[in-house]
This record gives structure tokens, C-alpha cells and sequence, in this order.
């Protein structure tokens, strides 16, 4: 069983594996500290006092212990406590990743690097790192600290220097800060690009895609429910000239505007409207309050600590003004919320023998007929009634009560998403680049980390498809580095190995025979149900050793984070995203513009489509893309442009599951490291040379460690001289044209020698005084 991100760690995860653990060059040498582990999965600090066989006797904050000799991990020197970068650590192993990154943490240093990546924990408080002193301490490369603003800032130099666009790709788990990550480096990019204003309303775009786009979950006050890429465009001079959004997967989370759990919120922007709208627009949308919509109040949770809905209203509007969406655009935008919202409301009742139903004509459906702009009657229709052709003739059945239910959810979540894109598609108008293109630019991706919980859906499914695509990015990217260094180095390096995950994306995108495909087959046949689509999978995917068949409806996908089961329960459902054409044909005979936008939108969708008929009957409804493959689409898209730029990524690290500071769970940070790919960068970079110093750092630091003084001063000689002294494997180094590079463990051993010749020399020194005086 292998690492992943469920909710709460079990201990298991930790004993599972020494992968990291680098005990190469490391025996249990008297004295030294090592790291060992806890019942509860914790490690902790001890120092060894003697070995005999396999166990060995440690002290750790007084007490006098006997483990296990090859539990114990190796401790760095204590001069490397709270290192910048994991890459300077001697002992590469998780126990020292997570000491490092606590120490660093305790002290508000959230910020890390592990080599190329930045990783960046959740502080949960404000922390004094941003504003403009640090921008400017950053811009002139007064400080060298790894922080958002240096990677920002690199992006930008590259970009300039090397006429390449650029992208700041930033992962981790719901609630790790990714967002507002997004933001901080955001705000590097305007203050350093800024001058024409535009810049000012590119950082408006954060309120309003936050109040349409993000809710209140169990993870997260402020989750985005939707992935984000922003590209910002600069000209020559390095001013930024423009800036383009694109949203990512929204669909996936559509149903939390009919429906979300206790506890959780739908978008922040229905409470927002029903708090801070002013009179004159609550009696024209007839607004009621929150308690008086269904599809609020279901789920028992209307308020957040902390957040006043009604102030962050008027913050939406003026930022709706600033982006240019004018105040008619915007009294429509919130007639179609107040539309949703009375859709929820709508009540049906049961007028034949066989439970058919049909709307009351009450309030709620006179209301949304008005806000919309249709007669009573056109929109009783669709909720009522269904055409199907068959053969050539069209026939008009009646709904029952669950399919009327279904319709009316199924039109409150496409007014939904239908206004979000069109939302979107606004604000790219406005903040459009003029027609001198440069074609430079940095582009900000935030999307969802990897997830993986007790019971996996179809979001779980496509979330993590997508995070494997991106892990694939990361893993050739790195590589990619590594190799050009070496190189540059002119050191001998036949290729190190690396997992790629080829086999795992391959098992989600082979057609015919790949999950994506046997999916979107199973949703187009009449009888597929969710059991059939999971014994498919069963009887074709069985040969991948990614995949494994489990009982009942569930399969089980080993990603490189680890394995996830899923559940195909509502998988087909899902994936077929229905919205009827009767719901089509209503909103593009309405007299509001937007709704005939919407249906416009929708239909051109279903023009493009590939998937067959994806209603039982066929005929009559709209063919629309399924959803997994709408979503592969816009992946594959995702990945083409982040393809043509040179890649910055940021890890965020959410230390604990309570939103609170100053707490640190071990066992969560060290399942987000794996997930997230950090410790593979680690693992990349053990299986090559890792650590690397210049012939005169090396020959300045050990020299005087040499027994016989060589004759020549010349650094590359000193460096030769001190492997050769040592014994170290010609397999551990590579000599390059300016630096040496080693195998992780190497520069350890040296270090302990150094350190004990030097504590020895001091001791003998101090001791020399004593009799002196
Ligand atoms: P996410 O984007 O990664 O989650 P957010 O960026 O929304 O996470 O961060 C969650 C919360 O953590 C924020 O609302 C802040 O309170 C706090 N936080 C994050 N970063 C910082 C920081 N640098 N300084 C201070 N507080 C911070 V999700 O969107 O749920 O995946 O879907
Ligand atoms: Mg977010």
C-alpha cells in the first residue's frame, strides 16, 4: 500500500518504506545523531551511544532507548538546520526533508526550495514577507530567501533574457494555499510590469472569479471550484499589456449549485447578493433571503466566521465595474442568480394516475419565468414534459417527480455555468490585449492537487487524470535540467533512470481499449449502467499493471502518487452531463439576452460534438461532448501551451487539517511531499549527482583533512587528492570542468570528519589554554 492524500493519515503510512532513506555511506557510528521513529509515526532526534548486533541504544530528550539499528536514520549536522534548499542537505531522507521544512516553518520561513521547486507551507496567519519592501528587496536581489517573489521575479528575467513565455505551475491539495499563492506572485507581476493601469484590473479579476467561482467546503473556507490558468502578456519593455483567463473543469463541480453537503456552501456570490444587494435591486430580482432558498439552506451552513457576505458584495461590484462589465451586464448576471436560486423553490405536483407531475404555478415558477423572460407556460413545458423522436416521429412523454426534479436541477446548473463562462469570456474582453501582440507573456496555473479520499468519484477520477498528465510535465521538465547541467558540466553521465508514468496515462487515454474511452462507450449504450461500465474495465484494462479490478463496481489505478480506488457510482450520470433539448429550446425563446446567449453557447457545443446520442432514447436531445472528454480536451490544451514555456513550480503544503497556525502534522506534510511530487525530485536527483561544489570550495573545505601535502596548490589537484584519501568510489563522483559533483551521502562522510578533526582540534586547543592560565 502506498502513500496517498487521504484526509487523515494513518501510521501505516510511514513504516511502508526507506526509499529516501539514505543509508548508503551511513553506519551506526557512535555518537552521531540519527533520526527514529515513534508509535505514532512521528520521528524524533536521538544520538546513538553504542551498537551491538542489530540493535543500537540511543538518547533522545533524556531518556535511554534500544531500536532497531537499521530503523535509524541518519541526522544532518546541526549546521544544517532549517537549510534553503533540501539539495543542501547531507543525508537526503524524509525524517531530515521534514525537520528541515518544520524548522524553517517555526520561524515563518514557509518558504523552501528542493532544488528547482519552491515549496511552500500553509502559514494559516498573515506573515510579515509581503508588501513593497519585499517586492523591492526581491526586484533588487537584496535577499536571496526563497520566497513566491523570487520565483516571479525569475519568470520574468527568463522571460525577457531569453524571449521564452514563461509559466508558474502551482499544485497541492485543497486548502494548501495555491490560491492565494496565485495572488502573492500576481502581485510581483504587476508591480514590477505595472505603469499602465491594466494591471490594477487584472488583480480585480480575483474577487469576482473567488465569489462565482469558490465556496465554503470541509477543507476550505475559500475553495476554488474550478482550475485557472491566467496568462499575463508583457510587451518588449517588460509592461504588462494585457492578460487572458482560462477556466478549467468547471463543469465537474456544477452540482454543487443544487446541491452540497453539510456543513459546505454553494458560491459564495448567491450569499452575497442575498446579504448586500441594495433595495431597489432585491424588490426588482425579488431577492429573499438566504433561509428562504432551498438550495441554500439544505446544507445547514449559511454564514462563514470571519466573512461578511454583504461587504464583499459591494467589493464584487466595484470590481465588476473596474473589469468593465457594465451596470446593465450586471443587473442581468444577477437576475440569472436570483433565476437559480427561485428554480430551487420550484414544487411539483402529481396530476395522473402514473406520477406524473407537473409544476405549481405558485410564486417561484411565476418569479423565474419573469427573470428570465418567458411566459408561465413555456417554462411549465420542459419541466413537465420531454420530446423524444422516435424513428420519425416525435412523441411527447410526461415526467415523473425524480425526472422533473432532475430537469429543473439540471437547467439551475447550466444557467450557472453558462454564466460563469460567459462571466469569463467578459472579463478577457475587457482586459484583451490591443492588437500588438508580443507574444510574451507568464502564464499562472492553479489547479487542483492530486486527492484521494475514502470513497472516489468521477471529480476524484478526472482531478487526478489531469494532476498525472501534469506530474508527467514536471518529471521531463526536471529531467530535462539535470541532464543540460551536467552536460554544460562536461561530466560523464549515461542517462539516470526515471519513473515515467507513461504506462498509468496511457491506461487512461489508449483508445480503444483505455478508461476514457470505454467510459465515454459505455454512457452512449442504452443499458450501460454503472456495474457494466466497471466490468468492462474489468475484462479489457486487466493487463496494465496500472490498473487493477476490484470487487463489486470498483477499480483501482496506482498513481505515481500512490493508488486510488474509485467507485463507479454515478460515473455514466456524471459523464453525460444532460441538459434536455426542450432546456435548450426555453432558454433561447426567452426575451433576456442572456439566457439566448447561453442556449447559443450550448448549442454550438453540441455542434462540435463526437460522442454519439447520449440520452437513452436518442433523437432529440443534444449530442454534447461528454464530460471526460470535454475535460481531456481542455487538459490537452492546457498542456500544449504550458509546453511552449519554461515551467516554475511552487508545492503549496497544508501542515495540518484545522486552517490553524503554528501546527505542524508530520505525518500530513510527508503524504503532500509524495504526492506532490517533491520527494521524487529528491529521488530524480539521488539517482544522479545532486550535490555539487566548485573544485575551490572543495579543495578551500577538506584540504587540511590531507594526511601528505600534495605540491600543488591547484584546487583540482587539492579535490583529487582528498577523494583519493577517502576512498571514494570513482562510481560516487564525476569531475567536471568547474565543479564536483557527488552521489548523494558523499559530502556527509566528509563533513563528519571534518567536524570531529575540528571539535578535536578546538577541544585540544581549549585545553591547551586551561594550562596555560
Ligand atoms: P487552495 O487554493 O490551495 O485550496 P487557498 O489559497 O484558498 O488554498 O488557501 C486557504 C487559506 O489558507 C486562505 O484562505 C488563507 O487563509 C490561508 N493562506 C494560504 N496561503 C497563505 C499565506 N501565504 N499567508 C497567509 N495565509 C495563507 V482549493 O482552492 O480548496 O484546492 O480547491
Ligand atoms: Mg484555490
Amino acid at each position: 500500500q502506498d502513500a496517498v492524500a487521504s484526509p487523515s493519515p494513518s501510521v501505516s503510512v510511514f513504516g511502508n518504506e526507506r526509499r529516501w532513506a539514505d543509508t548508503t555511506s551511513y553506519n551506526t557510528k557512535k555518537k552521531l545523531q540519527a533520526w527514529f521513529q515513534l508509535a505514532n509515526g512521528d520521528w524524533e532526534l536521538g544520538k546513538i551511544i553504542s551498537t551491538s548486533g542489530n540493535e543500537s541504544v540511543i538518547t533522545s530528550d533524556g531518556k535511554v532507548l534500544t531500536v532497531k539499528s537499521d530503523s535509524l536514520v541518519p541526522a544532518n549536522p546541526d549546521i544544517l538546520d532549517g537549510v534553503e534548499d533540501l539539495m543542501q542537505l547531507s543525508y537526503l531522507n524524509e525524517p531530515s526533508v521534514l525537520y528541515d521544512l518544520q524548522y524553517r516553518y517555526n520561524q515563518d520561513m514557509i518558504y523552501t526550495k528542493a532544488g528547482p521547486v519552491l515549496v511552500a507551507i500553509n502559514p494559516f496567519k498573515k506573515v510579515p514577507l509581503y508588501g513593497n519592501d519585499f517586492i523591492e528587496a526581491y526586484r533588487n536581489k537584496a535577499t536571496e530567501n526563497p520566497h513566491v517573489y523570487a520565483i516571479a521575479d525569475t519568470a520574468i528575467r527568463e522571460m525577457i533574457r531569453d524571449e521564452v513565455n514563461q509559466s508558474i505551475i502551482i499544485s497541492g491539495e485543497s486548502g494548501a494555499g495555491k490560491t492565494e499563492t496565485a495572488k502573492i506572485a500576481m502581485q510581483y507581476l504587476a508591480a514590477l510590469g505595472g505603469g499602465s493601469g491594466i494591471e490594477y484590473e487584472i488583480l480585480k479579476t480575483n474577487p469576482i472569479l473567488e465569489a462565482f467561482g469558490n465556496a465554503k467546503t470541509l477543507r476550505n473556507d475559500n475553495s476554488s471550484r474550478f482550475g485557472k490558468l491566467i496568462e499575463i502578456n508583457f510587451s518588449e519593455t517588460g509592461k504588462i499589456s494585457g492578460a487572458r483567463i482560462q477556466t478549467f473543469i468547471f463543469t465537474v463541480e456544477q452540482s454543487r449549485v443544487v446541491q452540497c453537503m453539510e456543513g459546505e456552501r454553494s458560491y459564495h456570490i448567491f450569499y452575497q447578493l442575498c446579504a448586500g444587494a441594495p433595495s431597489k435591486l432585491r424588490d426588482k430580482l425579488h431577492l429573499k433571503s438566504v433561509n428562504d432558498y432551498k438550495y441554500l439552506r439544505q446544507s445547514d451552513c449559511c454564514s462563514i466566521d470571519g466573512v461578511d457576505d454583504a461587504v464583499n458584495f459591494h467589493i464584487v461590484k466595484e470590481a465588476l465595474d473596474i473589469v468593465h462589465v457594465s451596470m446593465e451586464d450586471q443587473e442581468s448576471v444577477f437576475a440569472m442568480l436570483s433565476a437559480v436560486l427561485w428554480l430551487g423553490n420550484v414544487s411539483f405536483t402529481v396530476i395522473d394516475s402514473e406520477n406524473h407531475v407537473e409544476p405549481v404555478a405558485d410564486e417561484c415558477l411565476v418569479t423565474v419565468a419573469e427573470l428570465i423572460g418567458c411566459k408561465v407556460e413555456e417554462l411549465k413545458l420542459p419541466l413537465s414534459t420531454r420530446k423524444m423522436r422516435v424513428g420519425n416521429d416525435t412523441i411527447i412523454q410526461k415526467l415523473t417527480l425524480s425526472q422533473a426534479m432532475d430537469t429543473r436541477d439540471a437547467l439551475a446548473k447550466s444557467i450557472y455555468a453558462c454564466l460563469f463562462e460567459w462571466l469569463v469570456e467578459q472579463i478577457n474582453k475587457s482586459l484583451a490585449v490591443g492588437k500588438r501582440r508580443t507574444g510574451r507573456s507568464i502564464s499562472i496555473l492553479d489547479i487542483y492537487g492530486f486527492e484521494s479520499f475514502e470513497r472516489n468519484s468521477f471529480e476524484q477520477f478526472c482531478i487526478n487524470y489531469a494532476n498525472e498528465r501534469l506530474q508527467q510535465h514536471f518529471n521531463r521538465h526536471l529531467f530535462k535540467l539535470e541532464q543540460e547541467e551536467y552536460i554544460q558540466d562536461g561530466i560523464d553521465w549515461t542517462k539516470v533512470d526515471f519513473e515515467d508514468n507513461q504506462d498509468c496515462l496511457n491506461l487512461f487515454e489508449k483508445k480503444p481499449l483505455g478508461l476514457l474511452s470505454l467510459l465515454d462507450e459505455e454512457s452512449t449504450f442504452p443499458n450501460g449502467t454503472d456495474l457494466t461500465f466497471a466490468n468492462k474495465l474489468k475484462q479489457h484494462l486487466q493487463s496494465n499493471s496500472c490498473f487493477r479490478g476490484d470487487r463489486g463496481k470498483a477499480f483501482t489505478v496506482s498513481h505515481y502518487a500512490g493508488e486510488v480506488t474509485y467507485d463507479t457510482t454515478a460515473f455514466l450520470e456524471k459523464n453525460r452531463d444532460l441538459l434536455h433539448m426542450d432546456s435548450i429550446q426555453l432558454l433561447s425563446s426567452c426575451s433576456c439576452h442572456l439566457p439566448q446567449i447561453f442556449a447559443s453557447n450550448m448549442l454550438a457545443q453540441s455542434e462540435k460534438s463526437v460522442v454519439g446520442p447520449l440520452h437513452k432514447a436518442g433523437g432529440a436531445d443534444s449530442q454534447k461532448l461528454s464530460v471526460a472528454t470535454k475535460f481531456k480536451g481542455q487538459l490537452f490544451q492546457l498542456m500544449k501551451r504550458l509546453e511552449s514555456t519554461t515551467p516554475h513550480f511552487i508545492r503549496c503544503i497544508k501542515p495540518n487539517n484545522n486552517q490553524s497556525p503554528r501546527s505542524y502534522n508530520q505525518g500530513l506534510v510527508l503524504q503532500q511531499l509524495r504526492c506532490c511530487g517533491v520527494l521524487e525530485v529528491v529521488r530524480i536527483s539521488r539517482s544522479g549527482f545532486p550535490t555539487r561544489m566548485t573544485h575551490q570550495k572543495f579543495a578551500r573545505r577538506y584540504g587540511f583533512l590531507l594526511l601528505e601535502n600534495t605540491n600543488s596548490q591547484d584546487p583540482l589537484s587539492v579535490s583529487v587528492a582528498i577523494l583519493h584519501q577517502f576512498g571514494i568510489l570513482p562510481e560516487m563522483y564525476q569531475v567536471g570542468y568547474t565543479k564536483l559533483f557527488f552521489r548523494t551521502g558523499q559530502i556527509g562522510m566528509l563533513e563528519d570528519t571534518r567536524n570531529r578533526t575540528l571539535h578535536g582540534v578546538l577541544r585540544v586547543q581549549s585545553c591547551f589554554r586551561g594550562h596555560q592560565a
